[in-house]
């Protein structure tokens, strides 16, 4: 039986429900700079999230929704400039505090550590937009908490692609036996499953109704002492909320 020597987090949807109020404000915030009529609602937003990666997202939009769109000669550079101007707004919106991480999150980073497990991250996000959320929520220091912070362009295919949590786990030297992951969404977990990791799901208003065949476990959040996590799929016994004889468990069955 392999020991359980790190657990490795998806950020957007996990460790916060970053997607409603930020990234999908910090979109449309974007768009009125760059003086375009484009508005993701919150209904809309559902359906682009089906497409991980934020560019990505974009073009998506333009090619499905934007017909008459006058789309410029670099299409490329256009979505690029504009998913900067994205990501400026969203990191303001971190720093100012609008974000907070989900219940149970810095309870059970502090609970790995002082268990001496190893933390990293896999991500589609912008690496600036994890950086920004660890100091913001747990301050500067806690970006040092985690051995890599895998994240963004740094893979050529995004989610459901398990390049992220590979990439993750080389930087990292271990295999995915060694290893417990933790996801939001469906491209989520088929990422980390495709990379051979067992994964503990946490759904959010926006991934209530994927799928999550294969994982370990499916709970409404990871729960906090007098707020115990609701059991969508899985066994997770007499647990009340996700500690790390609920990971052990769940690593050796
Ligand atoms: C979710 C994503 C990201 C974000 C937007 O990432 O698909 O693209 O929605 O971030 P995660 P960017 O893997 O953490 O769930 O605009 O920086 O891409
Ligand atoms: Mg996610």
């Amino acid at each position: 039986m392999n020991q359980l020597k790190a657990l490795i987090f998806d950020v957007d949807g996990t460790l916060a429900d970053t997607e409603r109020d930020g990234h999908r404000v910090a979109f449309d915030r974007a768009f009125a700079d760059a003086k375009l009529d484009w508005s993701w609602g919150v209904d809309t937003y559902e359906v682009l999230l089906k497409v991980t990666g934020g560019k990505e997202r974009i073009r998506y939009f333009i090619d499905k929704f934007q017909p008459v769109f006058n789309v410029p000669d670099d299409l490329d550079g256009f979505i690029r400039a504009l998913h900067q101007s994205k990501t400026r707004h969203y990191v303001e919106l971190l720093r100012s505090g609008a974000i907070p991480l989900r219940p149970g999150v810095e309870r059970l980073l502090n609970e790995a550590r002082s268990a001496g497990l190893r933390l990293g991250i896999a991500t589609t996000t912008t690496p600036e937009n994890v950086t920004t959320l660890l100091a913001a929520t747990l301050g500067p220091e806690s970006i040092d908490w985690f051995d890599v912070i895998a994240a963004g362009d740094v893979v050529p295919r995004k989610k459901p692609a398990p390049d992220i949590f590979l990439h993750a786990l080389s930087e990292m030297h271990l295999s995915a036996a060694e290893c417990m992951a933790f996801e939001d969404s469906e491209n989520g977990l088929l990422s980390s499953m495709q990379a051979g990791l067992k994964t503990i799901v946490t759904v959010n208003g926006y991934t209530r109704n994927d799928k999550f065949d294969g994982a370990a476990i499916v709970l409404d959040q990871l729960g906090e002492p007098g707020s115990a996590f609701n059991v969508i799929a899985g066994n997770a016994g007499d647990a009340s909320l996700v500690d790390m004889p609920l990971i052990k468990r769940l690593f050796e069955t």
